[in-house]
């Protein structure tokens, strides 16, 4: 077992584990103003600098253990899921659009501008050529922008069209994901898998037999959340009392990071979302290590902490199937450590950070709705014990 969690280093822990999940947020008052747009700007720079040099040398990118690639750039010109790729060349379009439009307008400007700038004190004197209602040009610059706006207006309502009307295959992955303050539950229904914070799907192919893309039916179980996976798909709220509906079809292998894209309340930021997708074959080893029953553990500290976990109200909030077990208003722990993080993405799972989260959630994810259960410390550690068996 480890020994008492030095909470500084958890804190520390916690903090690279920020910095490597998000792209730019340095903590608290360490720079504020200025300073923080200089050091987010030279980290971007230096970013791209060390990726190209990265990627000039063709390093192997970072693996997880068994996530495949981690994708935590979420670089939108590089999509890699059916939905996203339309949405991908619409814009694209859309933007070439409008950046022809700002360079006419720009450069109409700027030659306004230097034209008839003022050029001595004899121009104090002038005044330039009054024209009124000029019937050639007040149609051009009202007729120009409706035709335009009606094309921008077509090309994103049909992108819109496409995504939402698309038919599911027969052997589509079904999955209900219902948003919870702060954190995801997943369900496969056709296969009877509950989780959270973190989806598997099949890796898809473009075209015959090996497209399989996923549904996602989104429900929320207190206030308005949002999907979001920007390489896999656009965003689409989970609403109270309501079932949205969206999709995802990845083209390539990896842990894909997504979090909640509407604001739900303190810790909105740590509610992330991790898509793990992988091979047809690996994905099926997936589904049937979380069918597989979990054993009753038989190892002493283990078994203790087996008894000591349903003697707490951690029953009351928590399944584990095939036991007393049966609360929802927390995340199901059946298959718990097959997660890669712990409080929907605020830290790794790990020994460490799961023996803290037990001692008491609050210093690792503060104001979650998991309450310091003020437990024992013979109890936190049989009771991280019994956890760890869960696989
Ligand atoms: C009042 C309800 C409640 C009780 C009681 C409760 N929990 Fe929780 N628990 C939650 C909630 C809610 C979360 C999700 C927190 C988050 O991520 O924001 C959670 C998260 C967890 C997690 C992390 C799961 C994951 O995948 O991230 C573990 C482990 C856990 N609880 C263990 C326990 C143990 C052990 C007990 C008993 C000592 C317990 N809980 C008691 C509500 C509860
Ligand atoms: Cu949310």
């Amino acid at each position: 077992m480890p020994g008492p969690p030095d909470r500084a280093g958890l804190i520390q822990q916690k903090k690279a584990w920020q910095f490597w999940n998000r792209s730019c947020r340095p903590e608290g008052d360490m720079f504020s103003g200025l300073n923080r747009i200089i050091f987010c700007v030279s980290r971007r720079i230096a970013g791209a600098v060390l990726w190209l040099v990265l990627a000039a040398f063709a390093c192997s990118p970072a693996y997880a253990q068994d996530g495949g690639q981690m994708r935590p750039v979420a670089d939108m010109f590089q999509p890699l899921s059916r939905p996203a790729e339309m949405i991908h060349s619409s814009s694209m379009l859309v933007l070439a659009i409008t950046a022809g439009i700002f360079v006419v307008v720009t450069t109409l400007l700027v030659y306004v501008v230097w034209k008839f700038r003022r050029k001595g004190p004899e121009d104090d004197l002038k005044e330039p050529p009054q024209i009124y209602g000029s019937t050639h040009i007040e149609l051009a610059w009202t007729v120009v922008p409706i035709l335009i706006t009606f094309v921008l207006i077509l090309v994103t309502s049909r992108t819109i069209g496409e995504i939402q009307n698309r038919k599911m295959p027969e052997n589509a992955v079904q999955i209900r994901l219902v948003g919870h303050q702060w954190w995801w539950e997943v369900h496969y229904p056709k296969e009877g898998i509950v989780t959270a914070n973190e989806i598997h799907v099949p890796l898809s192919r473009r075209d015959g037999a090996g497209e399989r893309p996923t549904e996602l039916i989104l429900e929320s179980a207190d206030v308005i959340h949002s999907f979001w996976v920007p390489q896999l798909a656009g965003k689409t709220d989970l609403i109270p009392n309501r079932k949205n509906r969206t999709w995802i079809e990845p083209f390539a292998t990896g842990t894909f990071f997504g979090n909640c894209a509407e604001y739900c309340g303190t810790q909105h930021a740590n509610m992330l979302l991790r898509v793990i997708v992988e091979e047809p074959e690996a994905y099926e080893r997936w589904v049937q290590k979380m069918k597989a029953p979990v054993p009753v553990p038989q190892a002493e500290l283990a078994a203790q902490g087996h008894k000591a976990f349903y003697a707490n109200s951690c029953v009351n909030c928590h399944k584990v199937d095939g036991t007393n077990a049966r609360g929802v208003f927390g995340p199901d722990l059946t298959k718990l450590m097959t997660r890669q993080t712990i409080g929907a993405g605020v830290a790794p799972l790990t020994p460490e950070t799961l023996h803290a989260w037990v001692r008491n959630p609050q210093t690792l994810k503060t104001g979650c709705l998991m309450p310091d259960m003020k437990l024992l410390d013979s109890e936190v550690d049989s009771i991280t014990a019994y956890l760890l068996t869960l696989k």
